[in-house]
């Protein structure tokens, strides 16, 4: 376990870096890796605001899953009574290459945001998100605040 985690961190190091290079203000992700239990999940919780650009409607998010381990790696997300749940289709292929957005159209607030996975795996991944000024992700990007509740 303890070789695991500094695997992660160094992964979620990399991670960092590359959405750093690949973004500006607009690279809202958050890399992170999921242990080897089956039960294991990582919890967020992103804000939505309007950081001038204009009030939030939707959040959409995306997941890479980077580890292709036949344990595929999902991202929940959750407001109110609304939520979706975002895959990608294609794991260990990379960080760049995210499964499609999904989005919830949930307005302004906090979000919540879960990562689980579907086998006793160690998986590495990556989650991109934005708060949208338009429904389903469209309009332009708004305020978008991360925190980490929960990291398994
Ligand atoms: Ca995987």
């Amino acid at each position: 376990m303890k070789r695991f985690e500094m695997k992660s961190a160094a992964a979620a190091a990399t991670l960092l870096a590359m959405g750093a290079y690949a973004g500006g203000a607009f690279a809202h992700t958050q890399g992170g890796g999921l242990g080897g239990s089956a039960a294991a999940v990582d919890y967020y919780q992103v804000t939505c605001s309007n950081d001038g650009s204009g009030a939030p409607l939707s959040l959409e998010a995306q997941i890479a899953d980077n580890s292709g381990n036949g344990s595929r790696a999902i991202a929940l997300i959750q407001k109110g009574n609304l939520a979706s749940n975002a895959t990608d289709a294609t794991e260990g292929d990379g960080i760049a290459a995210y499964g499609a957005f999904v989005f919830v159209n949930g307005g302004a607030g906090v979000y919540n945001l879960s990562v689980a996975h579907t086998a006793a795996a160690a998986d590495t991944y990556q989650v991109q998100f934005h708060c949208m000024t338009g429904n389903n992700g469209t309009g332009v990007h708004t305020g978008t605040a991360v925190s980490n509740k929960q990291n398994q």
